[in-house]
């Protein structure tokens, strides 16, 4: 039911080749209330017989949004820039804690738990896939 509920709170806008790119299960895990810097997760699914590669995204209530990718270095956790990540056709891929996920830096408004983050993520076609992922939000 959660999975569900969360699938239809995702919506879906595009320019182009509407209905073949699915963002579901977005979210951003709560933060202690000094903190400035959130990770969002979901699962973009690519429905389409082509790859398609993310290559970038837009948050308006954060002052940076970027595509990371956590590693261990050396024993060291360290975090990557992801410039292009690809979406292999009929495939799907999951951000999540330890892995990829959409760094948001520096809120620009106040955000409380349970507000609603609209993310624009930016593909190498220029399709562009609007998410809304809650604060506080567990899966
Ligand atoms: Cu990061």
């Amino acid at each position: 039911m959660k999975i569900l509920l969360a699938g239809l709170l995702a919506f879906y806008s595009s320019l182009a080749d509407a209905g073949d790119l699915f963002i579901r299960d977005a979210y951003i895990p709560p933060l202690p209330p000094v903190g400035k810097v959130y990770a969002a997760y979901m699962i973009i699914s690519n429905k389409s017989e082509r790859a398609r590669t993310l290559v970038g995204v837009r948050a308006a209530a954060f002052t940076m949004a970027h595509v990371h990718e956590s590693k261990i270095i050396d024993g060291v956790a360290s975090m990557q820039s992801v410039k292009a990540l690809e979406v292999p056709a009929g495939k799907s891929i999951a951000m999540m804690p330890g892995r990829i996920h959409v760094m948001l830096i520096k809120p620009t408004v106040d955000i409380a738990a349970h507000d609603t983050v609209i993310l624009e993520l930016m593909f190498a076609d220029g399709e562009v896939v609007s998410v809304n992922a809650e604060l506080g939000k567990i899966n």
